[in-house]
């Protein structure tokens, strides 16, 4: 199959629209949609056709003895390299019957044609230097973008923000492996062309910007699929009920046996343009039943994943067995790291007098937990000891012993608990300039690169040889490069491309 083939395909989303874009690319393509197009009932002159203008006229079967027309449509040509895959292209605007999409696809491919495959659009445009594999990943991320945190992500890779930082950072690299090989020419006189002082700077440096990227992957990632969010707690405190509230659809079983919810079950929803993917969990308990226990162990995994847990008690329960399910789940959250939410349910068959009691006694059963050498402090909390033992601020332990109400079964304060969980997300400011790395396959790049880089520096510290540096350092070089494709094999291309739809 020739790479300049004529390819096309509908552009917009398949089914019954207003309008549809069908979309040519390559040599041929303003001929062939020349062959079937006309304007007040004539055919048009190649050489006459103006590109970047819209012309409107018909879509007619040339092979029908009485021609008949197909659609009346808005046809736009695009002269190379001024085009989205930066070949001669056609758009071609019809209405938005699939009877007529397929039939002007039909009349094409008869012309010549062939129907293009996922992201064939998006991956001639890369090869032909019309932006780096970063950013035709970034086309598809924009496509996919639900909310506005992830648009800005999108937007940014595709503009060339995140393409511009990995290429500085390369090209410093390349300087320092192109001195480093110098060295090896010259491997008989012992002298030293990369100053090894500047070597371990700029190591550091790029390990620290790498580092950086990394380290957003957690934050990109959560926005890209939703940040997590675990609802966790014993078995029949109600966490299907909350998931189901919350979503606003029965999506969970709820029941009054114990242990209902046996595998995890995870929905997105979007709280005020943020998506968050809530995870109901199975209940815990002790149980004997190797299923259930399957599912017990899951609840775990996803609460140290999840960025936000809600805690769930049983308001119907003693305060001795709600405290208890408290430290239970305090136990499994890493409270540094995570945000965790203490909610009672069931508040609308409560005992009051429960209320009251976790409302006064929790610093009291706190104690133990967080005071315990207090003693030698005379039993004053200062904010500095607490810190000192716990890594918190009191402030921010109080918040962990506070307890909001709801009852997910009535939906009574479901909408104050969600505003929670939007007011305790810490989102990075995402403005324009912020590089977020929201993709897998780039996450395990840098890692990887970051990686090659420590072995340089391991390799500097235990004197290695220029050419053993240099090879580490190429390895780095290959990671970072094959992010914007600089260094790319077909295999990976076909994988990137392969996900877009097709007339991306
Ligand atoms: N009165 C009252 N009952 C509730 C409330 N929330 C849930 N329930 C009831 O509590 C029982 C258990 O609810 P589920 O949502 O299945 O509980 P769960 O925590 O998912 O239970 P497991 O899946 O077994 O861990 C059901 O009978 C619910 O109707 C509430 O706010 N008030
Ligand atoms: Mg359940």
């Amino acid at each position: 199959m020739s790479k300049n083939d004529t390819i096309c395909a509908v552009s917009t989303a398949s089914g019954v629209g207003a309008i549809a874009v069908i979309r040519l690319s390559g040599a041929e393509s303003h001929k062939i949609a020349l062959f079937i197009f006309r304007k007040k009932g004539k055919q048009l002159d190649i050489n006459d056709i103006e590109p970047n203008k819209a012309y409107y006229g018909e879509i007619f079967d040339p092979i029908k003895d009485d021609k008949p027309m197909v659609d009346d449509v808005l046809i736009t040509f695009f002269k190379a390299p001024h085009s989205y895959t930066g070949e001669d292209s056609v758009e071609i605007s019809c209405h938005g019957s699939v009877f007529i999409q397929q039939k002007i696809l039909e009349l094409l491919v008869v012309r010549g044609c062939r129907l293009a495959k996922p992201g064939e659009f998006s991956k001639r445009a890369f090869i032909n230097d019309k932006f780096d594999l970063a950013q035709a990943e970034a086309v598809a991320d924009l496509i996919a973008s639900q909310n506005e945190a992830e648009h800005r992500i999108a937007v940014n890779q595709l503009k060339g923000g995140f393409s511009n930082e990995l290429r500085d950072l390369r090209s410093k690299l390349v300087d320092l492996t192109s001195l480093l090989e110098l060295e090896l020419d010259f491997s008989e006189e012992d002298v030293e062309f990369a100053d090894r002082t500047k070597l371990y700077e700029l190591l550091n440096t790029a390990l620290k910007h790498i580092g950086k990227l990394t380290d957003s992957f957690r934050m990109g990632n959560a926005i890209k699929n939703g940040i997590p969010v675990a609802i966790v707690g014993e078995t029949n405190t109600g966490k299907s009920t909350l998931l189901n509230a919350i979503l606003g659809e029965e999506r969970a079983i709820v029941s009054d046996i114990e242990g209902t919810t046996r595998d995890t079950i995870e929905e997105t929803f979007n709280i005020d343009g943020l998506m968050y993917r809530f995870i109901d969990t199975a209940g815990i308990r002790e149980t004997s039943e190797t299923i259930e226990k399957i599912g017990i162990e899951r609840t775990f995994k996803k609460i140290s994943e999840a960025d936000i847990v809600i805690g769930m008690l049983d308001g119907t329960k003693s305060v001795k067995k709600i405290i208890e399910a408290w430290k239970t789940i305090v136990s499994h959250v890493n409270v540094l790291k995570q945000k965790l939410l203490i909610i009672v349910n069931k508040q609308d068959i409560m005992d009051v007098a429960t209320m009251f009691t976790l409302n006064d006694d929790y610093i009291d059963y706190m104690k133990p937990t967080f005071e315990k050498n207090i003693e030698n402090y005379g039993g004053y909390m200062t904010d500095e000891y607490c810190y000192s033992i716990t890594g918190m601020d009191l402030y921010d332990i109080r918040e962990l012993m506070t307890f909001s109400y709801i009852s997910a079964k009535n939906q009574e304060d479901v909408d104050g608990l969600k505003q929670n969980i939007h007011h305790c997300t810490t989102l990075p400011n995402i403005d324009g300039s912020t590089t977020l790395v929201a993709n897998i396959r780039h996450f395990e790049a840098l890692t990887h690169a970051k990686e090659s880089l420590e072995q340089v520096k391991k390799g500097m510290d235990d004197k290695l040889s220029a050419d053993l540096l240099a090879q580490d350092l190429r390895q780095a070089l290959y990671y970072i490069g094959s992010i914007t494709g600089e260094v790319t094999n077909s295999e990976v291309l076909g994988n990137i491309f392969g996900r877009f739809c097709i007339g991306k």
